[in-house]
Order: structure tokens, then sequence, then C-alpha cells
């Protein structure tokens, strides 16, 4: 597909999209009184702070600029997809990133307008109350609710390490039901895609994805936390076109996913020069070089957050001076090894799809990826033979 916006088959995406939407908005509202005009507006937002986040969402997706209205549209009628959001063993970060009560973004003003039937950290309901609206919500929007989950699941003792509610209901009993009856199914965070934290050696709960305990297609959306926008962005993506994403080798969407940190990082210039922080501190750290040296995972690791950013794009990890601990990739936890040593020479399984400089490496399939500590050699080298910058 081209990105000529005349391009007839944008045309035919453009229809299908209204149609969908024409479709969601006939379902039924949330709240009548409640509008997603009225609740930019209550925040402090302008019209014009939802046009350009509706624009940048856009392009997020891989979609012309054309196409932001029907954005704008889109989110008018998310309060029609019910949404079924599930804590399993896990933080609360992840929630946490989406609301950020202090100080919401327009992102998480969004997820407030959804019609979010259940989500035990934000209802006022608990106990009784919370386990019957939770089968309330399963029954009545059946074969038609989002699933969010977040948390890795335990499934170790049969699954008695994680009970919810007053009946004592297993967590991983709790999850396989609600994805039985689940239009899509999102697992939120790098515990609910890949076990997370607790599924780290010795993993004595026996943690597992949400994808191990069921046989329904999880799109994954890691992260330790995911940022606000994949989350968001993920949804919409649902909304507007009705089917799963592209997915890459570990159900992650590619249009999220598809590149790593390091392909898009504002330091890579630094990279490719031999520049590197070789202690926290140093006169290199001042200059902003790459962290490479001091456990940059990102190399590694693929997510958007490079470009996508946290907080209302203010910062990301790599800006604020500290490496990329690769939290969105599988089992980081042991696999990634020390967080301030880089893996150097060590072999790591990585998935296809990179386009940085040793993207040759990436092709090779889900192969491994010693390039880039091969090429931080080439570069160490290059470092020691160039010039001294003026005034060494
Ligand atoms: Fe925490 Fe979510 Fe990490 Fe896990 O995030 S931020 S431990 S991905 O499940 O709450
Ligand atoms: Fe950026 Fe890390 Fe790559 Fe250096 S190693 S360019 S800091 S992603
Ligand atoms: Fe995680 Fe690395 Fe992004 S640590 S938040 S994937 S920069």
């Amino acid at each position: 597909m081209g990105i000529d916006n005349k391009d007839t088959s944008y045309d035919s995406l453009y229809k299908a999209f209204e149609e969908r939407i024409e479709l969601l908005a006939k379902l039924p509202k949330m709240d009548e009184d409640n509008s997603i005009e009225k609740v930019i507006k209550e925040n402090g937002f302008s019209r014009r702070d939802f046009m350009q986040w509706a624009g940048m969402v856009t392009a997020m997706l891989s979609l012309p600029s054309t196409f932001t209205p029907l954005m704008a549209e889109a989110v008018k009628v998310a309060d029609r997809l019910p949404i079924i959001w599930l804590h399993m063993a896990e933080c609360t970060g992840c929630s946490e990133s989406l609301l950020r009560s202090a100080n919401p973004s327009i992102d998480s003003l969004i997820f407030d307008y959804i019609s979010l039937e259940y989500h035990e950290t934000l209802m006022a309901a608990s106990g009784w109350q919370a386990e019957q609206n939770l089968e309330n919500a399963m029954h009545k929007y059946k074969g038609r609710y989002i699933l969010m989950v977040e948390g890795g699941i335990p499934t170790g003792n049969e699954g008695s390490f994680l009970t919810i509610g007053g009946h004592g209901k297993k967590g991983k009993d709790i999850a396989i039901d609600a994805a039985n009856d689940a239009a899509a199914i999102f697992a939120i965070g790098t515990c609910s895609s890949f076990g997370g934290v607790q599924a780290a050696a010795p993993n004595p709960t026996g943690a597992v994805p949400l994808s191990k305990v069921t046989n329904k297609t999880v799109i994954n959306v890691p992260g330790c936390p995911p940022s606000e926008k994949n989350i968001v962005g993920t949804l919409l993506h649902y909304l507007l076109y009705g089917t799963l994403p592209a997915l890459d080798v570990f159900n992650r969407p590619k249009w999220a996913y598809r590149l790593r940190i390091h392909d898009l990082c504002e330091r890579r210039g630094h990279f490719d020069a031999g520049e590197f922080v070789q202690q926290f501190g140093d006169e290199g750290a001042k200059d902003g070089y790459c962290l490479y040296k001091v456990g940059c995972k990102g190399p590694y690791t693929f997510n958007n957050c490079s470009k996508q950013k946290f907080n209302q794009g203010t910062s990301w990890p790599v800006q604020t001076g500290f490496g990329c601990m690769g939290c969105s990739e599988p089992d980081f936890w042991d696999t990634m090894g020390t967080v301030n040593e880089p893996l150097k020479d060590r072999l790591y399984h990585t998935a296809f799809g990179g386009l940085g400089a040793d993207a040759t490496a990436d092709k090779i399939g889900i192969g491994i990826l010693t390039v880039t500590a091969i090429g931080i050699v080439a570069h160490a080298a290059i470092a020691v033979i160039k010039p001294p910058k003026e005034g060494e």
C-alpha cells in the first residue's frame, strides 16, 4: 500500500472506517449526558489540542493525515465498546501509566470516556459486589467486550497463588472465563504479555503469560509499563479496523513494536560516532553520549518509546540519561543481564524486523544478534583513532 492519499486503497479504507464508526454509533452510549467534547473541555484542553492529538494518533497508526477527522469521530464512539480490565499478578503500573490521575493526558481522558465496565482499581464496588459486577458485565456483553488483562497469571499450586474476591476464585480461572467470551483480548504490559517480573527465575508462583492460559489470540502490548499511547492506540486500531492488527512474532502490534529503540534513538549519532558514556556522571553523560556501555539494551528492544515518549511526550528512559532495560522484551529480567552493563558479545535472541544500520543481522529471523557487539568493537576502535576534539 502506497502513501499517496489519492491511493484507492486508502479510499476504500476510509470508507470502511466510516461504515464501522456509523455501525458503532448506533449502539447505546455509556452515558447519554457525556461526550468526548465535554470531557476534553472540563479537563482544560481545547478542541485544537484534541485535533492535534487525533493527528498524532493517526500518524502513529501509519495512516495519512487526511484520516485525522475520522480518528476524532472514532473517539466519539469509543464509549460503545464495553471493556473489562482484569488485574492479575503485577504492580498496577500499567493502569497508572494510562490514568496518570495527577496530570491526565488526552490519552488518559479517552480512557475515562470509554465504557470501562469492570476495573478493580477504579470501580467503587468491592468484595461480593465487585464479583457480581464482573459476572454481570461478562453476561451482558457476552461475545462483544474487549478484555484487557494486566499482570502475569500464576499457575503454580493449581493457580492458588492468586485468588480474588469473596469466593476466592483463582485469577487463572477468571482470566480463562473472561477470555472465552471476549471479542478481542489485549495483554496490557509485559507481565500479561510475557509473564513479567513474577515469572523471573525461579518463578515461584509459576506465572505465565495470558496467551498460555487461553487458546484465543492475544494481542500483546508489552512494556513495564507500556506507554499510554500504545494502550490507547491498540484500542483505537481495533475500533477502526474491527480486526486484529498486523503482529510480530511475539504478537505485538507492528505499528508500535516494529522498530528497535536503537533505530530511532536521539543518541544514535553518538553510537555511530563511537561516543559513549563510560560511567554515569562523566563528561560523555553531560554531552548526551550513547548509553550502550552503561547498559542500554536499546539495540535488542522493540518498542516506540524513543518516538512516542511518555508523560505527554515529555521524556523517555534514554532521554533522562539512563539506558533502556529492554522492558518490552520477553523474559527481560532474566535475559538482558545486569542493568548497568552491556550485553557485549553475549548471544541474544531477537525478533526480526529491525531496520537500522545493522538490520541485516535482525533479518536472519528469530536469530542471533551479535552485530551490535561487533559494531561496538568497531566503533570503539574508531573512537581510539579519531582525532581529539578541540581543547582536549
Ligand atoms: Fe507493573 Fe503492569 Fe510492569 Fe507488569 O505494568 S509496570 S510489573 S508490566 O503488569 O503493573
Ligand atoms: Fe540509544 Fe541505547 Fe542505541 Fe545508544 S545503545 S543509541 S543510548 S538506544
Ligand atoms: Fe522500556 Fe526501554 Fe522503553 S526500558 S520503557 S522499552 S526505553
